[in-house]
């Protein structure tokens, strides 16, 4: 990491995104609050990987169905990195319901729905970790310097 304040956190661009054509929309939302990208791909992904990372709801009625969802079209996989970015992207993405999330938020402003709900993001630090190992190779995850971080934040929160 260019900087040992900074998190790096996990984002699932989901099929219902690609598929209205909004990855556009929603990378340009976290490159323009100030988050690096350390990391983009296009991924298809198979019922093994799913299975991984949806487990915590695997006893849940609608468990078979989010996974059938996920696999219906690729999705963007990418690693943010920013100062507290967990908790910041998951402020972006807005709660898990689409017709609750706040307005400004991508959910809030573009999903009517919970399982096709735009976006996944990391919610802890453990997670973060293990979505990126679950995601990525570390060869995918590139440390370059930002041109912007300077601006992007104040001197004190960079030292
Ligand atoms: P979040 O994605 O906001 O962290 P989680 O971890 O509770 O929310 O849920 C993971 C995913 O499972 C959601 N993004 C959504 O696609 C799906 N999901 C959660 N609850 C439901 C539900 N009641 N019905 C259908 N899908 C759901």
């Amino acid at each position: 990491m260019t900087h040992n304040k900074a998190e790096r956190t996990v984002v699932l661009i989901k099929p219902d995104a690609l598929q209205r054509a909004l990855v556009g929309e929603i990378i340009k939302r976290f490159e323009q609050k100030g988050l690096k990208i350390v990391a983009l791909k296009l991924m298809e992904l198979g019922d093994a990987i799913l299975s991984e990372h949806y487990s915590h709801h695997k006893e849940k009625p609608f468990f078979p169905k989010l996974k059938s969802f996920m696999m219906q079209a690729p999705i963007v996989a990418m690693v943010l990195e920013g100062i507290e970015a967990i908790s910041v992207v998951r402020m972006i993405a807005g709660k898990t319901q689409g017709r609750e999330a706040d307005m400004g938020t991508i959910r809030g402003d573009l999903s009517m729905s919970t399982q096709a709900n735009i976006v996944h993001s990391s919610d802890s630090k453990e997670t973060a970790e293990a979505e990126i190992k679950r995601f990525f190779k570390e060869n995918e995850i590139i440390d370059y310097v930002h041109g912007n971080f300077n601006f992007v934040y104040a001197e004190e929160e960079r030292e």
